[in-house]
């Protein structure tokens, strides 16, 4: 043998070794890889972030929840432009968690523009609960070409100049006519008789452990709030004139033992600006599409006042329940802890632990000076 092959043949048996050794004894393997050992030359290489999805072993599967045996028609009603998704979505995510993924109420949703395929993936991806989204027909959203726009020019001009919040914006002026008179005549609305209406960006501080649309149904109620307050004067300064015109000609269409007394300290002369926040409400659709509310409403459209003033649809509603429906059908949901941008309603007491809510209770608008509650709680 000559001392080359000598060493080919030493080289192969050390080379053999080293790979039976890799595959028999891991350690080994690990200790002398080539990645391992040219990481003690070069340093550690980093981990790649964990993007597989996390084995199953980690999950505690949750529960199927059974739908409950008895239900309301009901559903949830979010006007919302496609630019609020991120808004909603976190609204919504909230109401699944504190209430809906007991109840699975279905939600719809409306728009003025066609919702983006994006906007109802994630959507539909945040409930088990049946979605629907909607397209407003044009003139349930539009100013009415009846509208005398040189008018309705001036009168934004001049609110801006006031400062009035939103005094310049005709879309704002459609939204406030829309849910004022249009929402609940939707077509994706008519199975329907109770809602529930959710805005971007609000909270819900509770659980909400039972149905408040079988309360609003079991109890006769017809429209439920959370927070109350006064209207800024300026957004409408003959809205009142026109309730007091439109009562004189229908006095028949107006409820026995109603909520007047919430509205105005006077028997009716002068309005105190008192309404029910409707960025929150949960209500009876009937209440607006029976007769009193619905002439009411076509009677406020023809005077303009949602586009000569700034006529909002929470004082619009509102007067339209106090007047049109008894006062104790007016509910006020004590129990749901809801924020709305700047103002809060957060249970006390018993109904805090109760509900497992998460506010501070000292934050509550309730009888704050600028809250309408102690008018509301008068009434009875
Ligand atoms: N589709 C659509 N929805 C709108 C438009 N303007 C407002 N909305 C919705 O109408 C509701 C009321 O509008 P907001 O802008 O929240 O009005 P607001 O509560 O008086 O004012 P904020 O204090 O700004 O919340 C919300 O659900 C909005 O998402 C619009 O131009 N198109
Ligand atoms: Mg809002």
């Amino acid at each position: 043998m000559t001392p080359m092959r000598y060493i080919v043949l030493v080289l192969g048996i050390i080379v053999s070794l080293h790979y039976i050794m890799s595959f028999s004894h891991e350690e080994y393997g690990k200790a002398t890889s080539i990645s391992r050992l040219a990481e003690q030359i070069t340093g550690p290489k980093s981990q790649p972030p964990y993007k597989e999805p996390v084995p199953d072993k980690y999950y505690k599967p949750s529960e199927p929840i059974a739908e409950p045996d008895r239900k309301a028609n009901a559903t949830f009603v979010m006007l919302v432009r496609n630019s609020d998704l991120p808004g909603i979505m976190s609204s919504m995510k909230q109401i699944e968690d504190r209430f809906n993924r007991k109840f699975k109420y279905p939600y719809v949703f409306l728009n003025e523009q066609p919702f983006t395929q994006e906007f109802k993936n994630y959507i539909t991806a945040l409930t088990d609960a049946p979605v629907e989204f909607g397209l407003i027909p044009h003139d349930d959203w539009y100013q009415p070409s009846w509208i005398n726009e040189t008018r309705a020019t001036e009168a934004r001009e001049a609110m801006v100049q006031n400062s009035v919040i939103y005094g310049g914006s005709v879309p704002y002026r459609n939204m406030c006519r829309f849910n004022s008179g249009f929402f609940y005549r939707q077509e994706l609305l008519q199975k329907y008789r109770y809602y529930w209406r959710v805005e971007p960006d609000v909270k819900f501080f509770c659980d909400v452990d039972y149905d408040p649309f079988l309360l609003m149904q079991d109890e006769g109620k017809v429209y439920g709030f959370t927070v109350s307050l006064y209207e800024y004067p300026t957004t409408i300064p003959t809205l009142w004139n026109e309730v007091r015109a439109f009562i004189n000609s229908n006095p028949n269409l107006v409820a026995k033992d109603n909520a007047m007394q919430f509205l105005s300290d006077d028997g009716g002369e002068t309005y105190n600006r008192c309404h029910f926040w409707s960025n929150f409400e949960i209500g009876d659709l009937d209440l607006w599409r029976g007769e009193a509310y619905s002439k009411f409403f076509d009677y406020l459209d023809e005077q303009g006042g949602f586009y000569y003033e700034r006529w909002g649809d929470a004082p619009v509603h509102s007067i339209g329940a106090a007047l049109f429906a008894r006062k104790d059908q007016i509910h006020f949901f004590n129990d749901i802890g809801y924020k709305h941008e700047p103002f809060q309603h957060c249970p006390q007491g018993a109904a805090h632990s109760k509900g497992k809510c998460w506010c501070d209770p000292s934050q509550n608008f309730d009888y704050e000076w600028y809250s309408c509650l102690s008018r509301y709680d008068k009434m009875f």
